[in-house]
């Protein structure tokens, strides 16, 4: 009997826009599903899988797409519509080949799990009469903010100084998605995410790695509008519920930990760090990075900044060496790790979803200085809903000063606020455990999500 079912376990195929901050959430999600005795497979682009040469963790499959474009990814394609086109045109085709090719075997793929970002991909699981899951890797603020616009119910760029949205506190332009306030910036990708909601009412399921308690009443206005389930947060088990006991760290990283972290970090005292990122794809001005770098030595905190390889070039010279008794500059860390460290006291983040959501899920206290796309609405969530920290100013100019830089992490490590950011971010690190242990939110919405997939096996 046990075999039997074993034999006809759901299978469901998930398919990730290939950048990190995509892939991650995926892989988790599809590690979750396995924890619940779904098969789960993952499609990456050959390019990246040729680039990482993976070994599987033994619990999800992976499997590789075309995305037209196999030496070089997005950097090879020449625009980004000629990037997004190559992905849907190839990545159809490869989707329904690996479709074919599980039908009518012991694992047949029940349901297309893909990024929000291919719509596409459910025409071709409708093709063959499988179920559909898009899955949102940004908050549901954002994904409905896009809503109302894909819907003509927010005019884009928006008129209004002040933008009244269901669910949400009073926002300005500069607290929307960058792409609402000036969609002429990169209109690909205004089409892209506005797109996500071209088949949202035909979709079986819509996912959002998100959680129910962090953003309930913008959760409960777009719920009325499409089969949503959240879902997350999809950090590593052991950092949240802890019952998925192979699960400590993210698969299928694109880049390499900087040993050295974990060391430094062990000879600080408790909230004394400034933890500095902005995620793998942010490019910073040199003027930028010039004040970042003189802000955080004005600030006179012990600090931890990643800085990408491709970003080195721009700091001033002999930077590391000058504050090397106060920070350390390493090209990526283990985020996790540090995060969750007790020597970490805030974390100066550009609030990518991924790192703001990891932040709320450890307890540590933010200051954002969002750069684009989702960001600014990240950031204002931060500092107005959750009220763990603070969000820089950037002054006429376009940039965040050092004097600004230093004074912010100053508040909030040192500030009147300090007590009330730490404690509130507390209270949501226990709320997220708690959504994701046995029969919290976001577990019932993943085994919901379970029992419906099996159910449409016969
Ligand atoms: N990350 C990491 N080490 C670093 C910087 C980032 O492991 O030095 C991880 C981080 O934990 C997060 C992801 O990279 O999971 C970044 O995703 P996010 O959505 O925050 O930003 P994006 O890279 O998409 O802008
Ligand atoms: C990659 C490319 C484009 C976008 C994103 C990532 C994102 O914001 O997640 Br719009």
């Amino acid at each position: 009997m046990k075999n039997m079912r074993e034999n006809r376990r759901s299978h469901i195929l998930a398919i990730p826009y290939p950048v990190q901050g995509h892939i991650s959430p995926m892989l988790q999600f599809c590690r979750r599903l396995d924890s619940k005795g779904v098969k789960a497979s993952l499609a990456i682009t050959n390019h990246i899988f040729n680039t990482l040469n993976p070994k599987s963790d033994g619990h999800v499959h992976l499997l590789t797409i075309s995305d037209g474009f196999d030496d070089g990814g997005f950097s090879e394609a020449e625009s980004i519509a000629a990037y997004l086109a190559s992905l849907e045109a190839t990545g159809s085709h490869a989707l329904g080949d690996i479709i074919e090719q599980y039908a009518g075997t012991d694992n047949p793929i029940t349901c297309v799990v893909y990024d929000s970002f291919f719509p596409w991909c459910l025409n071709v699981a409708k093709k063959y009469g499988i179920l559909g899951a898009s899955f949102f890797t940004q908050t549901c603020g954002v994904n409905y903010v896009y809503y109302l616009a894909h819907h003509g119910k927010l005019s884009m760029p928006v008129s209004s100084p002040l933008i009244d949205i269901p669910g949400l506190p009073p926002l300005e332009i500069g607290d929307l998605p960058s792409f609402v306030g000036s969609p002429e910036s990169y209109p690909d990708y205004v089409e892209l995410v506005l797109k996500q909601n071209s088949n949202l009412d035909q979709t079986d399921f819509v996912l959002v790695n998100t959680v129910y308690e962090l953003e309930d009443k913008v959760i409960d206005a777009m719920a009325k509008e499409c089969p949503l389930l959240t879902i997350g947060p999809t950090v590593p088990s052991i950092y949240v519920d802890n019952r998925i006991s192979y699960d400590r760290e993210y698969g299928l990283s694109l880049y390499h930990h900087d040993p050295t972290t974990t060391n430094w970090l062990s000879t600080k005292p408790p909230r004394s760090v400034v933890y500095v990122s902005f995620g793998s794809m942010a490019n910073l001005s040199n003027e930028q990075m010039e004040e970042l770098a003189w802000g955080l030595k004005q600030s006179d905190c012990h600090f931890l900044w990643v800085v990408r390889a491709s970003e080195e070039g721009k700091l001033p010279k002999g930077f590391a060496n000058e504050v090397a008794a106060k920070g350390l500059i390493v090209r990526w860390s283990p985020q996790l790790e540090v995060l969750s460290s007790e020597v970490i006291g805030c974390f100066f983040t550009h609030c990518g979803w991924n790192s703001t959501l990891e932040a709320l899920a450890m307890g540590v206290p933010m200051i954002g200085m969002p750069q684009w796309t989702d960001q600014p609405m990240h950031a204002k969530l931060v500092e107005a809903v959750w009220r763990v920290g603070v969000r820089v100013n950037v002054n006429k100019e376009g940039l965040v000063r050092r004097e600004e830089i230093a004074g912010r992490i100053i508040e909030v490590m040192e500030g009147e606020k300090r007590k009330e950011f730490i404690d509130n971010a507390q209270m949501w690190k226990g709320l997220v455990k708690t959504a994701m242990s046995q029969d919290g939110s976001s577990d019932r919405n993943i085994d919901e999500f379970v029992s419906k997939i099996s159910s449409s096996m016969k």
